[in-house]
C-alpha cells in the first residue's frame, strides 16, 4: 500500500506514535510518505520505503499569519497525486484532518483519509469555540476515525455531534527498543544518578499544565521523607521554571535531577524503580506503557484513559487527580515490598505484550486500511502482492 502520514513532527506522543507506525509499515513493505513541516524527531535515519515531504509555508508581505495549513493541504494533494497514495493517515484532528479533506478535493487522484484522535485535539481544542466546529467537520468527513482509548471515544462523542463509529486502536511500544536492560548495564548507569541504597522515581512529559508536574514533586517529597530516593524529571515545557522553583522551595534541589529533553529514554526507564504520571487529562499515556515495557510499575491518576493502561493494584496504582498523599502511600507500599514490586513489574510487561505491542497494533492499522477495499474497490490483494514484489 502507499500511505501518507501527517503528524506533529516535534516531541509529543502523537508524533511518536505516527512516526513509529510509519517506520513499522515501511518495514512491512508499504511505501510510506511523511508529509510534515519538519522531519519527525523519531525518524533518526531514512529507512527503506520511507520518504519525507516537507511543507514550505509561504511568507509574503500580505500575510500577517503565514498559511501553513493551506500549504500542507496543497502538498498532501501533490504527494497523493504523484505517488498515487491509497491512504492519508493523519494524527491529531487539527489541522490535519481538515488539510486531508481539502487535499482530497483538489488532488487528481482519490485516496482514503484516516484520522487518529490523540487526546488534546478533543479534550482541550474540542472545547475551544474557535475550533470546535472545524474539528467536528474533520472527524465527520474522514473515511475512518480511530482513537487511542475508550475514554477518548466517549469524550469525543460527548463533545461533538459525531456521525460515525470511532474505532479503538490503542497506542503501542516497540518491545525490542523498550525493555529492561541487563542488570549490570543498568547498575552502572544508575550510579550516575543515585547511590545503590536510593530508589529512583521517574517522570517524562512535556511539562504542560495538564501533566501536573508539581504533583510529581509533591509525591516525591513525601516518599523521600520515608526512604532514600532521587527523582529524575525528563522533558521541557511551559511549567519547567515553576517546577524548578517548587523543588527549591521544598529544599529538594540536590535530590531532583532535571534532565531536559532526551531522545533516548529507553535506558532511563530501565534504571527507574517507579514511574509517576499524575495528569489532569491523559487520553492514553504512552509513557506509561514505555515504563511498563521496561518493567517499571506506574503510579498515576485516574484521568482519561490511564485506567485502561494501568491496571490498578496489578501493574501500578491509580489515585484521584491531585491526591498526592494517596499516590505517595501507594508508591511507598511498592518500594518497601520488593516481592510485590517484582510482581507488578512482571504483570506490567505481560500487559504490554498482550495489549500494546507494536506487532499487534500495527496489524490493526493495516487491517483498517485494507477494510476500505473489502467491498471490492480499486485496490485489491492482487495489486497489493504485485506492489510488494516490485518494492
Ligand atoms: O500529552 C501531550 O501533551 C502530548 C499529546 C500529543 O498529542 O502528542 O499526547 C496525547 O497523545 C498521546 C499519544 O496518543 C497520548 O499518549 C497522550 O495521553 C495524549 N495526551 C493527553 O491526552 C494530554
Amino acid at each position: 500500500m502507499k500511505i501518507g502520514i501527517a503528524c506533529h513532527p516535534t516531541h509529543g506522543g502523537s508524533g511518536v506514535v505516527a512516526t513509529e507506525l510509519g517506520k513499522s509499515l515501511a518495514r512491512r513493505g508499504h511505501s510510506v510518505h511523511f508529509i510534515t513541516y519538519d522531519v519527525p524527531f523519531r525518524l533518526h535515519s531514512l529507512e527503506k520505503n520511507i520518504s519525507v515531504h516537507r511543507v514550505k509555508t509561504p511568507h509574503y508581505a500580505a500575510f500577517k499569519y503565514p498559511p501553513h495549513d493551506l500549504a500542507l493541504a496543497n502538498l498532501m494533494a501533490k504527494v497523493a497525486s504523484r505517488y498515487r497514495l491509497d491512504v492519508i493517515h493523519v494524527h491529531y484532528a487539527i489541522p490535519y484532518s481538515i488539510c486531508a479533506f481539502l487535499a482530497k478535493q483538489i488532488a487528481d487522484h482519490d485516496f482514503y483519509v484516516v484520522t487518529t484522535l490523540h487526546g488534546t485535539d478533543v479534550t482541550i481544542l474540542g472545547e475551544t469555540p474557535s475550533l470546535k466546529k472545524m474539528i467536528e467537520f474533520g472527524i465527520n468527513h474522514s473515511d475512518a476515525v480511530t482513537a487511542v482509548s475508550n475514554s477518548l471515544i466517549e469524550q469525543t462523542n460527548n463533545t461533538f455531534q459525531i456521525e460515525r463509529p470511532i474505532q479503538l486502536i490503542y497506542n503501542f511500544v516497540d518491545l525490542s527498543e523498550y525493555n529492561r536492560q541487563k542488570r549490570q548495564d543498568v547498575s552502572q548507569k544508575r550510579l550516575e544518578f543515585a547511590t545503590p541504597q536510593e530508589k529512583i522515581l521517574l517522570h517524562v512529559s512535556n511539562f504542560r499544565p495538564v501533566k501536573r508536574v508539581k504533583d510529581v514533586v509533591s509525591v516525591f517529597n513525601l516518599i523521600q521523607k520515608q526512604i532514600p530516593a532521587k527523582l529524575l524529571l525528563v522533558g521541557e515545557g511551559p511549567e519547567l521554571p515553576s517546577v524548578k522553583e517548587y523543588v527549591d522551595e521544598l529544599g529538594l534541589t540536590s535530590k531532583v535531577l532535571f534532565l531536559g529533553k532526551q531522545n533516548e529514554v529507553a535506558s532511563l526507564y530501565s534504571l527507574a524503580d517507579l514511574f509517576i504520571i499524575p495528569s489532569e487529562k491523559e487520553s492514553f499515556g504512552l509513557v506509561a506503557i514505555e515504563a511498563m515495557a521496561c518493567g517499571v510499575p506506574v503510579i498515576g491518576s485516574e484521568a482519561g484513559g490511564l485506567p485502561e493502561v494501568i491496571k490498578h493494584g496489578e501493574t501500578g496504582y491509580l489515585s484521584p487527580i491531585g491526591d498526592v498523599e494517596d499516590m505517595a502511600k501507594h508508591a511507598l507500599h511498592l518500594l518497601e515490598n520488593p516481592a510485590l514490586h517484582r510482581l507488578f513489574s512482571l504483570r506490567g510487561l505481560k500487559r504490554v505484550k498482550q495489549l500494546f505491542s507494536l506487532k499487534k497494533i500495527v496489524s490493526e492499522y493495516e487491517a483498517l486500511y485494507r477494510s476500505f477495499w473489502s467491498g471490492g474497490g480499486v485496490y485489491s490483494e492482487q495489486e497489493e502482492e504485485s506492489f510488494y514484489t516490485s518494492s
